[in-house]
Order: structure tokens, then sequence, then C-alpha cells
């Protein structure tokens, strides 16, 4: 047992190293980062396992941060496990720094998630203790039941709505091996809680099914006390509620108290203030960046401890491995996340069928044959056809996960975090569906997906107007121009940020789905109809999807007319193209299901689909802007059939009648423009 006086010695270190990384920076947040110091110092220093030599160890304990401003709490603490220098901790902030102003998932560093948007963090949490479960039902391998995972959440992230659909999920499925510490300060960046809050945090955590244990956020022993009894807690999530100090030991400019103070959330102390609070805490102004003694010697025994207990997991693995080494081989795939070899043979595709049911063929053969694969829904699992891998498998259930699917409940945000979380632990692949229009519940979602750059699969299915008598609520016009601006959207490694598919039939689906799972460097959406689509003419070469864009088969040499569509409206130009052909106009037909991808390719072949100077025709059943990429050097008479205007509410043949998505029109069009 560590004597509470270093304990508290090491708590006030990271507290100067925060306050200090700050100041030095001229910009961060010191308060929060100070009142948490206590907390994180406990937990690193005595419970949270892991191994300081390699630290992608499958059954370490994982710590989420939710709230991303409290950066120099976390690099601070990492300092004192040596995954940052205290010479990076005085870059905080810089061009090319590792210490970002928010933290980067970077597990080699010890940070688990990318976190600054509040409220995300947490749930990232919950996703990772399902994935431990489920790898504790499906491999049997012992260390993944003695995964603890941890989340730090702040009054922020409570404050998020995504904390009721987290808290919601955990409760309902017992996530036993989930530990949350709550901050609670009282403040947060320009009020006090009060002002905004006056839920009784604990018994709503409690009325969801959690443990909630409340303590001194700043008091060792009871953290101490805390996390030992949330450690003996079965059958459900637990929850301790901090309360704890903003800017613990900060004293303002006249010596005065600065604790517990708006100011201190998001600007340095700055000038006395700064130095008075430094010397408070035992440090020194002239010198700050330093780790006491006492500090080092406390994280070199737990370093040493660590190894001891490592040594233990790693014996129990073996065995484990020894007695089952097909499960361990597959163990160890999973982990590398590598695409899963998958044999689309077995994926037979109905003609003419809606891309949302070959979507769900697809899915059948995926629970058949990626054993690592957890599919979600959020609650519309028979109508986004989510169903077909559900067929194969089971929903998971409080205590037993041996099946694959997670039924989400109405919360599109929390389904897609929980992915994210999947995918943040490592060893399974996720995906979850909805419907298209409530894309718009997930978008923040995405975004962190693509910047951590995880493979989760987003399943959109009733992709357009043609929702028809659902009326505008749930028909999506201008949602795949959004997602397809995370298309243009690059990662510092100059990649995609995301792929986005549109598939044109059935059979184009099947490649979709094979390119989703091929695609490991970032998330992938899948945006399907809810009505049957006629196949794309005999003998088309699929495989060209491949590339983003590809010509259809049956279209003509030497084209008067290039025409250009993603998903649905393929077909509705291939039925155009028949009676501009009887006019003796010669046609080719482009099925784009990703322009993103589509621009990845080289100059000649994007060419060689669209030349330059081509009299071109698109056509969306969204925002005219999806295509509107093609018109750049086109020919000027090029135009884009689109819809600009809300969806309405009738019959969907109705509505392609009345809103141009015919033969027809697609004829009178086209004509017009030769
Ligand atoms: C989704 C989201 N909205 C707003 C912000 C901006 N923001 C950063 S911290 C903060 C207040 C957080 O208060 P609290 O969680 O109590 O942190 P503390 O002030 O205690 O450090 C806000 C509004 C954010 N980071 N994320
Ligand atoms: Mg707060």
């Amino acid at each position: 047992m560590n004597d509470i006086k270093v304990l508290n010695h090491a708590a006030d270190n990271i507290r100067i190293l925060a306050a200090s990384a700050v100041e030095k920076a001229k910009s961060g947040h010191p308060g929060g980062a100070m009142g948490g110091a206590d907390f994180i110092n406990v937990l690193y220093s005595e419970y949270l396992k892991y191994d300081p030599q390699n630290p992608r160890w499958v059954g370490r304990d994982r710590f989420f941060l939710d709230p991303g401003h409290m950066a120099p709490m976390l690099y601070s603490q990492l300092c004192l496990i040596g995954k940052y220098s205290l010479e990076e901790l005085q870059q905080l902030r810089q061009w090319g720094s590792p210490t970002t102003g928010h933290p980067e998932f970077e597990i080699e560093r010890g940070v688990e998630n990318t976190s600054g948007p509040l409220g995300q963090g947490h749930v990232f949490a919950v996703g990772a203790a399902i994935a431990a479960k489920f790898l504790a039902a499906h491999t049997g391998n012992p260390t993944f039941s003695k995964e603890t995972i941890y989340a730090y959440i702040s009054d922020g992230g409570v404050q998020e709505e995504i904390s009721q659909g987290a808290a919601r999920i955990a409760g309902v499925l017992g996530l036993d091996n989930l530990i949350m510490f709550y901050d609670s300060n009282d403040i947060q960046l320009s009020t006090e809680t009060k002002d905004v809050m006056n839920e009784d945090t604990a018994a709503k955590y409690r009325a969801l099914g959690w443990e909630v244990i409340e303590i001194v956020g700043n008091d060792a022993a009871q953290i101490r006390a805390a996390l030992d009894k949330a450690q003996t807690v079965k059958g459900k999530p637990c929850l301790i509620i901090g309360k704890c100090i903003m800017g613990k030991g900060a004293l303002k400019d006249d010596g005065s108290s600065y604790e517990a103070n708006c100011k201190t959330h998001g600007a340095p102390l700055g000038g006395d203030a700064y130095k008075n609070t430094i010397k408070n805490l035992g440090g020194d102004p002239e010198n700050p960046f330093q780790i006491f003694d006492d500090v080092k010697a406390l994280y070199a025994a737990r370093a040493e401890e660590l190894k001891g207990i490592c040594a233990a997991r790693y014996e129990e693995e073996k065995a484990w491995a020894a007695q089952n080494p097909d499960k361990a081989k597959q163990q160890d795939e999973w982990f590398a996340g590598k695409a899963p070899k998958i044999d689309w043979s077995k994926c037979v595709q109905k003609d003419n069928d809606a891309t949302r049911n070959a979507s769900a063929a697809c899915l059948n053969v995926l629970a058949q044959q990626v054993p690592n694969m957890i599919c979600a829904s959020a609650d519309l699992s028979n109508s986004d056809k989510t169903d077909g891998f559900l067929k194969a498998t089971k929903a998971f259930t409080k205590g037993d996960f041996s099946g694959a699917f997670f039924q989400a409940g109405v919360a599109e945000l929390t389904m897609a975090c929980c992915c994210i979380g999947m995918c943040l632990h490592g060893g399974v692949i996720p995906a979850c569906g909805t419907f298209f229009v409530f894309s718009d519940y997930m978008k923040p979602a995405v975004r962190m997906a693509a910047l951590m750059k995880l493979p989760v699969k987003f399943v959109w299915t009733h992709d357009a107007f043609r929702v028809g008598e659902d009326g505008p609520t749930h028909e999506p016009v201008e949602q795949e121009a959004q997602i397809r601006l995370m298309e243009k959207l690059k990662t510092h490694d100059g990649k995609n940020s995301c792929l986005v598919l549109r598939p044109a039939d059935a059979k184009e689906t099947t490649v979709a789905w094979a390119m989703a799972m091929d695609n490991t460097d970032s998330p992938t959406a899948l945006i399907l109809s809810r009505q049957n689509i006629t196949n794309l003419p005999a003998g088309n070469d699929y495989e060209g999807a491949r590339k983003g864009g590809y010509i259809v088969a049956g279209s003509d040499e030497n084209p008067d007319v290039v025409m250009v569509a993603t998903g649905s409206e393929v077909s509705t130009l291939v039925a155009g193209a028949e009676l501009l052909r009887k006019d003796g106009v010669k046609v080719r037909i482009v099925s784009v299901p990703s322009e993103g991808l589509f621009r990845t390719q080289s100059k000649e072949y994007q060419q060689s689909v669209v030349p330059a100077g081509a009299k071109v025709f698109g056509m969306t059943a969204g925002l005219p802007v999806n295509l509107q990429g093609f018109l750049i050097g086109a020919a000027p008479e090029s135009k884009v059939w689109g819809l600009e205007t809300f969806g309405f509410s009738a019959p969907y043949k109705v509505l392609d009648e009345k809103l141009g998505y015919t033969a027809e029109n697609v004829y009178n069009q086209v004509k017009a423009m030769l």
C-alpha cells in the first residue's frame, strides 16, 4: 500500500505539470486537470493493468478520457509512466508536437481514444466493454474476462444527451467490466453547473441499473476504497461520482484561493497566480517541469509490480493458447486488423432486388464467415435489413455475449460511438445500421471514426425520396452531399477519411460490401435503397466499382452523351438510354458508387470514363451538388438533374413522375442538351 502522502505528492506533481504546460503554451485548460489529478494518479499507480513494454497487449485495462480538454492531466500522467517526455510536455499545443491540444488516439503512447467532442469518449468505453465481453465469450481466452475498462467523464459529458444512451446500454447489458469516474466539480466553461443542471445524477444512474459510489474526488484513500469496491460489483457497471475541486491548489496573484473558479477552466492561470500556485503545490516556478523523487519511486515500483501482474496474465494466456491453438491463431489475426478472407461466391443475389435486401444477403454471409464481426441496429433491424446478419446469430443480452448482434435501441449516435469503441478495443469488426436520413444523428461519430481511421461500417438504407409515403421527415435529400464531404476530407497521410458507396443494383452491392470489408483504413458508409432496382445490363463488369466509377455494360462507342449517376438512378439512366438510342443517340452510362474513390484514380482512367469536353448528364435523387464535380471540364451544355427541395409524401412511383426520375425525363433532358 502506498503512503497517502506520496500519492498526494504525485497528484500535486500532475497539477504542477498540467498547469505549467498550459502556462507555457499560453493556452489550454488547467482547472479540470488539476481537479482530476488525484483520481488519475490513484488509477495509474495502483489499479490500471498494462504492460509498459507491450502497449498493444490485448488483455490490458483501458482508460478512455471523455473531456479531451483535460489533455494536460492525461499527458502529465503519461509523463509519469514514461510515455511522454518532460520536453514533449513543454511543447503542448505546438506544431508537430505529440502533445496536441486534445488527446489523439495513439496506443503506443497510452492514448486509447481521441477526445474533444464532449460525451463521445465515455461511450467509446461502453463499446470497448462490449467488445471485451464479446471476445471473452467467443474466444474463451480468460484474459478478456479480467480486463477492466475505465472511463473518465465530466459535467459536460454527463450533460450531453448521448450519456443517456450509453448509461442505458451499459445498464441493460450489465457491463460489470466498466468503471466510470465522474469528475463532478460543479464548474464548467461559462457557468457553474447548478445554473444548468439540477438532476440527481447518482439516482439517475442507479435507476438505469448502475452501481453508484459517491466520494470526495480529491481524497486518495476514498478513491482507492471506491475502486476496490467497484472491482467487486457483479452484473452491472459502476459509476464513482467524485466531488472534485476545480483548480485544486490554485492561488490568485494576491495569494487568495483560485479554486472552484470558472476562469481556470480554459485559460492559463497567468503571471503571479501561476507562480503562487506552483509554490503552493510544492513546485519551483522557475523550473516547474520536474518529477519529484518520491513520485519517480512510486511509479518505478508500480512498473515492477506490473511486470509480475503481466507475467501471470501472459502465463494464463499461453496456457489457453496451448489448449486452443486454432482460436489463438484466429485471435492474433483479429487483433492484426487485417481484412478477413470472405468467399463471396456464397452470396447469391436475387434479380432486380432492393439494395437493402442485397445488403442483407451480404450480411448473412458475413455473419457466417466473419466470426469477429458485430452488427448493430438502432431498432430498425428488420427494415435496414441488418436482420440478414441477425438471422445467422442472436442479440447480446445481459450475461450472454455468445451472439454477435447489438440491439442498440433508438439511439443512433450512441450506437455509432459504441461501434467506434469496439474498434478502439480491437479484435472485432463492427457495423451498424439505420435509415439514411437519421445519419444526421450520427455525423459527429462518423467524423471521429474518420479522424481515428477506424474501419466501422455504417449501413444506411432508405436512401432517397423514394421512401415516399413517410414524407419529407424521412426522405434524405442533402444527406448524401453531407457524407460525401467526408470523402473529400483527407487524413494527414493523404487518404480519403471515409469511403462512401451507393451501389447501383444488387450485384454492385455485393462488390460494395466486399470493398467495405477490404477497407481497413477508414470508415465505410453504404447507402442503400428501400425500393427494388432493375439489374444493370447483362455482362456488366461490377469489379469496376472498385475504382469508384466505371462504364456500365451496353454503353456505345464514341458517345454523344455521357450519363452519370449513383445508386438507383443508374438504372433510370439505362431506361432513358433505350429511348435515346431509338432516336439514334449514342450513350455511355457511368455508375459512380464513390466519386471520392474515383478521384483517387489516375487522370487517364478518369478521362477514359468521363472524357474532358464530353456532354455530361448527371442524375441524382439528392442535391445536384452530388454530381456537379462531373461538370468540371465538361461541355457547357452539361447538367445535373437533382432534387433541390425537401421531399414529399406520396407513393414513390408518383414521386418519380412528379420529380422527373423517369426514362422519359432522361430522354427529354438529354435531347435538350444535344
Ligand atoms: C460537444 C462539445 N460541446 C462543447 C465543447 C466545448 N467545451 C469544452 S469544455 C466545456 C465545458 C466542460 O465542462 P466540464 O465538463 O465540467 O469540464 P471542467 O470545466 O470541469 O473542466 C465545453 C462547453 C466541447 N468540447 N464539446
Ligand atoms: Mg466540471
